[in-house]
């Protein structure tokens, strides 16, 4: 462990007293009583004590140190040398620390008695939990029973749980989030890749927000780009946070960029300005591409996105120029992530538009980070068998979800399949489906008919509040978790998340309680193993010790990237422009121009598209408690629909107002931000609020969420949300 004693963080004895003369004899540190005396010479005798972890204030896990003094967290810096923050770290990340010690918090598991909540012993609670899941076992079969998390490292041990019982039901949050994203460019380039930021000259970002959406090392890179003269241009319907250091931004209308990017294409095409060794030597399907795109030129693009023709081909003149340092985002949620029923051709469609500027694996351009390749258990503890059935909610499923992603599956699905009697039991890890999946009426509806709820969370959020178990996990900073590989780059990056202070109340890490979970359920055989001897039997394979990457926090492993590639993991082991696969399941292989599934009413004032998006002080569900952060969103005015002035103006609004919105599903209201900044045609809403369960105080009642307003969809690719596909009126309230 890294110690030391910088002397700005030393507050002296004697100034100590002096500033706490006045106050109180006894204080009250967590549920310990200390005398005043005993406390003060503590804080003043300790030394300040460094200890690199990981931030868990939202998915990007940020490498941080917390400073620790006399066993109470003092704060958080971001560690310098981590590839996905550079060294800083966000307001999110600071407010989120108070969690650990905010009363709110769940000290002990709780089991359901009626509409009450009693306390109940681990033991005992593991013991009843048990006995539920063997019932339902033996009636209803092992593909009864689900999981579901926010995907993590420690996911890998949840997943042996579900194969151990002999269910293929494993979930992540995908569905919600990134799954048409993914398929898009693993379809094309057979895998996700990166961005290669800080060394390109010419960076197009649609529907991403690295500076809201926050990804701190993309900023870093970003600026670095724009330092060295790159241009950066962002296409988004709302004058975005990123938008705001772009030098152009061009602001769509919602759910066209597939029409931006197949236009883009057309014009490298026709124009010859595509990387013509790369395409002839590293792609299949230029021929068939050349035939489509002459249906898509920039003038017919102007009138369904309503980007001008000579601005399409401006940029993509200019991008031609630039490449291969010339890149096109991989997006992440917000333009094609889970949006649209276009949004799978959109996500191919960036990816071969990346590819004719011959940017794959190339510096400046798209390319494949090193990951830092894990080992297994295995053999030292052998896998359980694969499931023999398959996955209820048709992902990997011919005729179903073909491109669906198995491993995440479709989250969305589970209150459908429950509300179906299929599935009948489950366990709910780090993740609020009642506030972050659609149409909760129906998500309410689908959880309360299982036979079992177990939610393991640190608060008594939407979800656990209607579990039959509450099973409290120990806050980030009090538990050691799974190794990471996550934020690789130039060279592959392993991480750790570590524990920094004593659990306060009767809490548990996460893989402990799935150990202890799967030995109360008789499936113990596959868990011989604790989360300390996991990990070093996974770091074996790179040669590093878990002491050294405890001391570090992270390490660098294995060869420097280089760029070029010999073969893509896609059937050909080339980009796939024209995809066989895609054609043999009956979907385009090359993409085609699709409408979004709704669109608002041109000739009512009231209709308008439903967008969302992040704040950069709020992760999702997850940080409306906190009184640090909602006070900042009050402070500036931040919880409002933001709408666009003319359109406001119309409907005889003042910035400020209260707005009613209603949509096929829900409605609620919201005062509105009347700005030049967003397109006519939609309205967007930040995605942090709207927090209904009544324990969490500070953020209850407030804002609005999307999902009020979602209906239940499955996009007929992969499943997902579709999430901006929500047609809503809106009035003066
Ligand atoms: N502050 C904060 N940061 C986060 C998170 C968080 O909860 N809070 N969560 C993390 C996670 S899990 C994710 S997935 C990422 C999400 O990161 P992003 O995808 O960057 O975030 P969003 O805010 O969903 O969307 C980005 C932008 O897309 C725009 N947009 C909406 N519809 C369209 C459209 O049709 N076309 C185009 N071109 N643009 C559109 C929105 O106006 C918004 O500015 O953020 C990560 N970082
Ligand atoms: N309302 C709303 N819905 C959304 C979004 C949104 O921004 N707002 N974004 C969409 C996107 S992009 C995504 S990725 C998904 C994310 O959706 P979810 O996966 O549901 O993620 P969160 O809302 O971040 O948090 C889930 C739960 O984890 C709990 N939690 C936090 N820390 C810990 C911990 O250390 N241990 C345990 N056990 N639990 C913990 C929180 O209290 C919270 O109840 O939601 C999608 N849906
Ligand atoms: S982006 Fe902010 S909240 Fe998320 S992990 Fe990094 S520091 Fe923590
Ligand atoms: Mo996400």
């Amino acid at each position: 462990m890294g110690r030391m004693e910088p002397k700005g963080f030393e507050i002296s004895r004697r100034a100590f007293l002096k500033a706490t003369a006045a106050g109180v004899g006894i204080l009250s540190l967590g549920h310990e009583l200390l005398d005043f005396g005993t406390w003060a010479r503590g804080q003043a005798d300790s030394p300040v004590v460094r200890i690199p972890t990981l931030c868990n204030g939202c998915g990007n896990r940020c490498a941080i140190f917390a400073y620790v003094k006399n066993g109470r967290l003092w704060k958080i810096e971001g560690n310098p040398e981590a590839n996905g923050n550079l060294g800083v770290i966000c307001p999110k990340g600071h407010g989120y620390l108070h969690e650990l010690y905010n009363p709110s918090r769940l000290k002990g598991p709780l089991k359901r008695v009626g509409d009450r909540f009693e306390p109940i012993s681990w033991d005992q609670a593991y013991k009843e939990i048990a006995q539920k899941i063997n019932l339902i076992l033996m009636e209803n079969g092992p593909q009864s029973i689900f999981w579901v998390n926010y995907p993590q490292p420690n996911h890998l041990y949840a997943l042996r749980l579900m194969h151990a019982l002999g269910s293929p039901h494993y979930f992540t949050h995908g569905s919600t989030c990134y799954t048409a994203r993914n398929a898009g460019w693993v379809y094309t380039v057979g895998e996700l890749p990166s961005n290669d930021l800080s060394d390109s000259r010419y960076i197009m970002i649609i529907g991403r927000n690295p500076a809201g959406g926050i990804d701190l090392g993309q900023m870093k890179r970003i600026v670095e780009a724009k330092a060295k003269g790159a241009k950066l241009v962002v296409v988004d319907p709302r004058h975005s946070e990123t938008a705001i250091l772009a030098d152009e931004w061009l602001p769509i209308k919602p759910g066209t960029d597939l029409a931006l990017l197949l236009a883009m294409i057309h014009v490298m095409v026709k124009e010859g300005l595509y990387d013509k060794r790369f395409v002839m030597e590293r792609a299949v399907g230029f021929e068939q591409l050349e035939d489509e795109m002459v249906n898509y030129p920039p003038e017919w693009a102007e009138r369904i996105c309503e980007i001008p023709a000579k601005t399409i081909f401006k940029i993509t003149r200019e991008m031609a120029q630039a490449r291969p340092q010339a890149l096109i985002h991989r997006g992440y949620h917000g333009a094609f992530g889970a949006q649209y029923l276009n949004s799978f051709q959109t996500a191919r469609a960036a990816a071969i538009a990346n590819s004719l500027l011959g940017n794959i694996n190339r510096k400046g351009g798209i390319y494949f980070p090193k990951t830092a390749q894990l080992g297994e258990l295995q053999p030292k503890h052998p896998a359980p068998e694969l499931p023999k059935v398959g996955k209820a909610d048709g992902t990997g499923v011919p005729g179903r979800y073909p491109l669906g992603s198995y491993g995440d599956g479709i989250a969305h699905a589970i209150p459908e399949l429950a509300l179906r009697g299929e599935l009948k039991a489950g366990f709910v890890y780090h993740h609020n489906p009642l506030r972050t999946n659609p149409n909760p009426k129906r998500v309410i509806a689908g959880y309360k008919k299982l036979d079992l709820l177990v939610v393991i969370d640190t608060v008594l959020s939407e979800t656990a509040s209607i579990a039959h178990y509450v099973l409290p996990e120990s806050f980030y900073l009090e538990r050691d978790e799974a190794v990471d590989t996550k934020h690789s780059g130039k060279r592959a990056q392993v991480s750790i998340q570590q524990q920094v202070v004593k659990p306060m109340y009767d809490t548990r890490p996460g893989t402990q309680i799935i150990i202890e979970l799967a030995r109360h359920l008789g499936v113990g055989r596959y868990f011989n193993f604790d989360i300390e001897e996991a990990n070093r039997l996974r770091l074996k394979p790179l040669g590093v010790t878990l002491e050294e990457l405890k001391a570090k926090g992270i390490l660098f492993v294995g060869k420097e990237w280089k760029e070029g590639f010999d073969k893509l993991q896609t059937p050909s082991g080339k980009v796939e422009i024209y995809s066989k696969t895609l054609e043999q399941l009956g979907f385009p292989a090359i993409p085609r121009w699709e409408d979004p599934f709704v669109s608002p009413d041109p000739n009512d004032p009231h209709s308008f598209r439903l967008l969302h998006g992040k704040q950069a002080i709020h992760t999702h569900s997850m940080t409306a408690n906190q009184p640090v952060l909602m006070a900042l969103s009050h402070r500036y005015d931040m919880i409002r629909l933001w709408m666009n002035q003319e359109r406001g103006e119309r409907l005889g609004l003042k910035d400020g107002d209260w707005v009613q919105i209603k949509s096929m599903v829900g409605e609620g209201r919201i005062r509105v931000r009347l700005t030049q900044g967003i397109h006519p045609s939609c309205v967007w809403l930040p995605s942090g609020y709207g927090i209904f369960s009544k324990h969490l105080k500070t953020a209850y009642d407030i804002g609005l969420s999307y999902n009020d307003f979602l209906p239940t969809y499955f996009d007929p690719t992969v499943g997902h949300v579709m999430a901006s596909e929500i047609i809503v009126k809106v009035s003066k309230a």
